[in-house]
């Protein structure tokens, strides 16, 4: 029995179904869309179909909803100022068991599922795994049935898309809601009042203290639009609901009738401005006015609202921490832990302590880096400017935040300077992490390491102070994403190999290892592998029109090109390989084709340049004769969640190689390997607890430790003293420095090269040789088809504890205290 069919109760009511379906369908297009079947375009259909999807969601979202009023239920709400969903149909209809009965509906309509469902836009509200995290928790929460809210912004810009031109990435304005967003549902009555700017006023006594009133200059409106976001087998569908800004006044008509039509349109504009577009930065910070306006109007508003919603079901707001459970995703959101403050003792007239203990009762928030360049912090001076009344709240917490560190720690000058709020070092500013840790009665990283390293690092000290506060929670990724949907013909495979019960319990996934050395198993899941690598094979030849041959290992490394992920040292060791073949055509040599895709920030000249060097390394490598076709390098442009849905289901090997200690957790690691790619990576983030998961065998760990790489940097990093004893990496940087890969513009890669011989920050020749050993392991591991196939049959049986099921399980029974289904 398939997924599909088991989706389906039995095969007599689907052929109803798939026949009231197409009914449904024909109805849509007809009464919503305004189109007749003889004339509908595909995107007409793709409409249609939505709506009809749409609807089977909605008296369960209602239901849902409906739910915490009646039974008093703790609430679960998720800040993010990114959710990066991707396509929604899919998942909903696979969700709602509904692929097989769409599919036959419309194609009795002739019209194929696939090509429509490809029209979707991509939404794109995020830059990369911070974003696409939150995307996976949303449909965990649905999906293990707790009452939960995703808040974020409704970006009319996502992230943008990238074209390659000359080698050279380009940037150019996504567009995802120009065709309009069947999915949303605009909230006209949930519109709450934003305030910037202003004054803070004394406005009587509460209790013995002076109450304080916030007269904002500025208002702004949030309106709310909401996503049903449908959980496995439906049986429960959550609501994601993103703010957008719009002017108290849309219009000034004085200003238009004396004929300044700028000042009459100025608040229209400003308001405009704030839910305009994503900040596409991965890993530093904007540091901008219209980045805080940004992360304090959804706060606001999300705080509004659920105190409304919790206020008009419990009428008062004593009991917050026992109904609702408030997770900052990283620090984008954590003026939340001033703003509640605010609201508690300025509007609700609760005494400070008690206050104090209610937003922290509700609050906790997760850490996602531990980058010196990606930890926020805003200027003093601009604080109170923008949000007066919460700098003075922050300074308020960090008076008695400082004072506890005295008594308990007895803190010396240096140690309190370490744990205040406000960094006195580069000009006064709000460090936004200390204040979402001391706001919080939990923070968690995001994988084992991680977490230790926060420990040790970013908040040692205030770890010191509140040695149970940060607990580890290593991500997970929405299996049904990443396998049922990405991957039909593999679960089809395990469905008909172990029992459809895996569906529902991932944790039977374990049964495959059991087939991991049958011949007639290997070969089966080697045939689905191959079907996906010829799709990808197609995407590869119409986006980039590079032929590859889907008999060679597909090594792919798809991720944010940044230098502490290390695309750098992938290609290095690419050309150190076409270095070999053409020293040594007569080898063995195992064919590869090397895929890369990945975005760059716009404004990050060095990882701009490393996706320049992989498309010099590309041409040069596919139009020399002498490689034979034994290696391919290919980069593909813009990288989204629907390309990682056909690359991810592809791939024979998984690069994780970032320098050990750099990246928090990953989540792709945990894709490709569910997906049955081997990984060749470090000990960093998660790819120390899939080694632990998948058994040392089945996958190749190489170079420095975390412990090591700092001890590397404390002993002094010597490039060049390593450049100088290998003369394969010192022959691949001197190619890259005479220019071969750009005889058109020899010096196009001086900084890169200088760089790498001089500071090599990320320690990409250090773990050089180690990459290349490893490299060569993994050539002699392809060679035995079995043996490969074994491995990486025991990659997907060993993945199934990093679903995000698992991961929101472990919040809800830690962090949140609510029950799961
Ligand atoms: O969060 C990523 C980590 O790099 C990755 O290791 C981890 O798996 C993932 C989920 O926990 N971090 C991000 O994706 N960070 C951002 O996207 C980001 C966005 C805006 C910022 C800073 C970081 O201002």
């Amino acid at each position: 029995m398939t997924m599909n069919e088991m989706n389906a109760i039995d095969p007599q009511p689907r052929r109803v179904d798939a026949e009231s379906l197409k009914a449904a369908i024909v109805d849509k297009l007809a009464y919503a869309v305004g189109k007749d079947s003889i004339v509908a375009e595909p995107h007409d259909w793709l409409a249609a179909t939505i709506l009809v999807v749409r609807d089977r969601a909605i008296d369960r979202w209602m239901e849902s909803t409906r739910g915490p009023y009646r039974t008093g239920a703790k609430r679960v709400y998720y800040l993010s100022v990114e959710f990066l969903i991707g396509r929604l149909l899919r998942d909903a209809m696979s969700n709602l068991g509904l692929v097989e009965p769409i599919a036959e509906a419309l194609n009795s309509l002739g019209v194929d599922l696939d090509a429509i469902e490809a029209l979707e836009p991509d939404a794109a509200l995020g830059n990369g795994g911070l974003g696409r995290l939150a995307a996976c928790f949303m449909e965990s929460m649905a999906s293990v049935g707790i009452p939960a809210y995703g808040y974020g912004i409704r970006y009319v810009h996502g992230l943008f898309h990238q074209e390659i031109k000359d080698g050279n990435q380009i940037e150019l304005p996504e567009d995802w809601l120009s065709d309009g967003n069947l999915w949303e549902f605009e909230r006209r009555e949930a519109a709450y009042d934003i305030g910037f700017g202003g004054t803070v006023e004394s406005d009587g006594m509460a209790g013995d203290t002076v109450r304080q009133r916030w007269q904002p200059q500025e208002k702004v409106l949030a309106i709310a639009y909401d996503t049903p976001i449908v959980g496995w087998r439906g049986a429960r569908v959550n609501t994601l609901r993103l703010w957008s800004a719009r002017a108290v006044n849309q219009i000034h008509l004085d200003d238009f009738n004396r004929g300044d039509h700028v000042a009459a349109l100025a608040d229209l504009t400003r308001a405009d401005t704030i839910t305009r577009v994503l900040y596409p930065a991965d890993s530093t910070v904007a540091g901008q006015e219209l980045r805080l306006r940004q992360e304090y109007f959804f706060v606001s508003a999300s705080l509004q609202d659920l105190l409304r919603r919790h206020l008009k079901q419990f009428g008062t707001v004593e009991n917050l921490p026992d109904k609702v459970a408030i997770q900052l995703n990283d620090t984008h959101p954590s003026v939340a832990v001033a703003e509640l403050m605010r609201v508690l003792v300025d509007l609700h007239d609760i005494p400070w302590e008690k206050a104090w203990a209610i937003t922290r009762g509700t609050i906790s928030y997760t850490n996602h880096t531990l980058l010196p360049e990606a930890l926020e912090s805003w200027p003093v001076g601009l604080m109170e400017r923008l949000l007066p009344r919460h700098m003075q709240i922050i300074y308020e917490i960090n008076a008695r935040l400082l004072q506890s560190a005295r008594k308990s720690l007895d803190a010396d000058a240096d140690l309190l300077a370490s744990l205040s709020l406000i960094d006195e070092h580069h000009g006064r500013r709000v460090r936004m992490g200390q204040l979402a840790f001391v706001g919080s009665h939990k923070v968690n990283g995001v994988s084992a390491l991680h977490t230790e390293l926060m420990k040790e690092t970013v908040f040692r000290d205030l770890h010191r102070l509140y040695p149970e506060r940060i607990e580890n929670k290593t991500n997970g990724i929405a299996l049904r994403r990443w396998l049922m949907q990405a991957n039909p013909g593999l679960i089809d495979l395990l469905v008909e190999a172990i029992g459809p019960a895996v569906l529902d319990d991932v944790d039977r996934l374990v049964e495959a290892g059991a087939l991991a050395e049958d011949a007639a198993f290997q070969e089966r899941f080697a045939a689905i592998k191959r079907a996906n690598k010829m799709q990808l094979a197609e995407v590869i030849r119409s986006t980039v029109g590079v032929s590859v041959d889907p008999d060679a290992m597909f090594d792919v490394q798809i991720k944010r090109i940044h230098e502490y992920k290390r695309q750098l040292l992938n290609i290095l060791e690419t050309i150190a390989v076409y270095n070999q073949i053409r020293m040594h055509p007569e080898r063995d040599w195992a064919p590869r084709v090397k895929i890369f895709a990945g975005k760059a920030a716009a404004s990050y000249w060095t990882a701009k340049q490393i996706i320049r060097l992989i498309n010099d390394v590309a041409r040069v490598i596919n139009n020399d004769p002498a490689v034979r076709g034994l290696l391919k390098v290919v980069f593909l442009p813009n990288y989204n969640v629907s390309l990682a849905e056909t690359i991810v289901p592809a791939a024979d090997l998984s690069e994780q190689i970032s320098t050990a200690g750099m990246e928090a957790s990953g989540t792709g690691n945990m894709k490709l390997a569910l997906n049955g790619a081997i990984t060749i990576g470090t000990l960093d983030g998660a790819n120390v607890e899939i080694s632990e998961r998948v058994g040392p065998d089945n996958i190749v760990i190489f170079g420095l430790t975390a412990d090591e790489v700092a001890a590397q940097r404390r002993a002094g990093h010597n490039p060049r003293a390593i450049i100088g004893a290998d003369d394969r990496l010192r022959t691949v940087i001197e190619a890259i420095a005479d220019g071969v890969f750009s005889p058109d513009d020899r010096n196009r890669y001086r900084d890169l090269v200088d760089n790498l011989m001089t500071t090599d920050g990320f320690l990409v020749t250090a773990d050089f040789d180690a990459y290349c050993r490893a490299q060569r392991e993994v050539d002699a591991i392809w060679r035995e088809p079995a043996s490969w196939q074994a491995k990486a049959i025991r990659n997907t049986a060993n993945m199934a504890w990093f679903s995000a099921d698992r991961t929101i399980r472990q919040y809800a029974r830690d962090i949140w205290d609510v029950p799961v289904g």
